[in-house]
């Protein structure tokens, strides 16, 4: 096992790790920046190095400053947590070349997903469904004509080095893919630097589902079940359950057997997500792989009561994997809440601030993964991501009464929350029923926000 592993990370996903580090008997290390003096996962690690100004590209961004704490910490590994360098396949190349292990997936296995046409293609050739299109990137505008006159508008094209939402056009009629494909391509080459893309059917009102995975270095993978993150907002994701209301159990096997297929066909070691797109029919349709844990994996601890961050270190470290396909089982519902310190009422603008007052609820079946505390004061420089309230019930009726219950429980004062929000959310028929699709958030605030 490690002997002291660095965090290059902040916020709540900082202390997330130190607890498992703590629960393993591991020493942390906290980084920080100048801005972040004053937070929670630097009083809560073991030791703590400050790594450059407040901008990220100067402090969680940089690879040199991070290494050089490792080093003389003596730190021989770092967990990336998500966001910052977690899909960065070239830091985890550094760790490994400087001698630190890297928690997460190998290197090739990061670059390889991390392109998006190529992930398609690996999965497709793995068994994987996946969606209509392009065989790869497409190689020019006269074979985007074709695929697209070939399965049918609307279509959409995607930058193969986009992901998450970034670098994407939908096109509705054959006389708009010539333009779309020019602007596409100028998109990706100002965003990413590289211009291709790929092309595929566009599903009507989907599903998002994603299927957690967990693989260790002797070949096992297992999969724990799935999650539904349809309720996004511009590609943010502010809910997700699990079980998907939407998935029955039929479903689950497939999607289970389709993602463990997938992870072993990239050799996966570590915590890895596989997303999918569902269709009204039934069907589903690979779309990416991450290849780091992910904000919403607590709904999958709680219906699953296994802890992913611990697992993810000792399969990381080289350990076989605890669990069992078998014996992984599914007890209840739970509901995340991502609560942002955003004004939802002024285009959910960042609205950071000092937390005056705080009240964080509790009780049976409730758990708040969070960094505030009463005095705190959020810096401006990085997400607005204040809290995480994960309900857990025998059923999916008791989990929304449970997350009405906590979510008038939470009391924070001094700065705006997305909390007001997401109890209007769940007053809509939509939520209640189960019955949205990743449309749902934005029809719903265009009609006016009606329950
Ligand atoms: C799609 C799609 C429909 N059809 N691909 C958005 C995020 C990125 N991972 C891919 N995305 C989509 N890809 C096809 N072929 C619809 C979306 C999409 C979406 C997906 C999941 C959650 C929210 C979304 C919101 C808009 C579009």
């Amino acid at each position: 096992m490690f002997s002291k592993i660095l965090i290059a990370n902040r916020g709540e996903i900082a202390l997330r790790i130190i607890r498992a580090c703590r629960e393993l008997d591991i020493p942390s290390v906290a980084v920080y920046s100048e801005a972040d003096a004053d937070a929670l996962h630097v009083r809560f690690a073991d030791e703590a190095v400050c790594i450059g100004p407040p901008p990220s590209n100067r402090s969680y961004l940089n690879h040199q400053r991070i290494l050089a704490a490792a080093e003389i910490t003596n730190a021989d590994a770092i967990h990336p947590g998500y966001g910052f360098l977690a899909e960065s396949a070239e830091f985890a190349e550094m760790c490994l070349d400087s001698g630190v292990q890297w928690i997460g997936p190998a290197p090739e296995s990061i670059r390889a997903m991390g392109d998006k046409s190529n992930a398609k293609a690996m999965m497709r050739d793995a068994g994987v469904p996946v969606t209509p299109g392009s065989d790869g990137p497409v190689a020019g505008f006269d074979e985007a004509r074709r695929i697209a006159d070939d399965v049918g508008y609307p279509v959409i094209l995607k930058a193969s080095a986009g992901g998450g939402g970034r670098g994407m056009r939908i096109v509705r009629r054959a006389e708009d893919i010539e333009a779309a494909y020019e602007l596409a391509r100028a998109e990706a080459e100002a965003a990413f630097s590289n211009r291709e893309l790929y092309l595929e059917k566009f599903i009507l009102q989907p599903r998002h589902v994603e299927i957690q995975v967990m693989g260790d270095r002797h070949g096992n993978v297992v999969h724990l079940g799935e999650r539904d993150c349809s309720i996004q907002r511009r590609h943010q994701k502010l809910i997700e359950e699990s079980p998907s209301p939407a998935v029955t159990p039929e479903l689950r096997r497939q999607f289970g057997e389709a993602a463990i297929q997938g992870a072993s066909a990239v050799d996966y070691v570590g915590a890895g997500t596989m997303e999918f797109l569902l269709d009204s029919r039934g069907d589903f349709y690979f779309m990416e792989m991450n290849t780091r844990i992910q904000v919403e994996h607590p709904v999958t601890e709680a219906v699953t009561g296994r802890d992913l961050v611990a697992e993810q270190i000792r399969v990381c470290a080289g350990e076989t994997l605890r669990w069992k396909q078998s014996e992984i089982e599914f007890r209840g519902h739970a509901i995340e809440f991502r609560l942002n310190a955003e004004d939802h009422t002024r285009n959910f603008m960042p609205a950071p601030g000092t937390i005056t007052d705080l009240n964080i609820p509790g009780g049976l079946g409730v758990r708040v993964d969070t960094h505030i505390y009463a005095g705190y004061r959020i810096p401006p420089h990085y997400d607005s991501l204040i809290a995480k309230l994960i309900v857990h019930g025998e059923d999916r009726r008791e989990a929304i009464a449970r997350g009405r219950r906590t979510l008038e429980e939470f009391v924070v004062e001094g700065i705006p929350t997305t909390v007001p929000f997401h109890l209007q959310i769940l007053g809509t028929d939509e939520f209640q029923s189960g019955r949205f699709s990743t449309s749902f958030l934005e029809e719903w605030m265009a009609r006016g926000r009606e329950s």
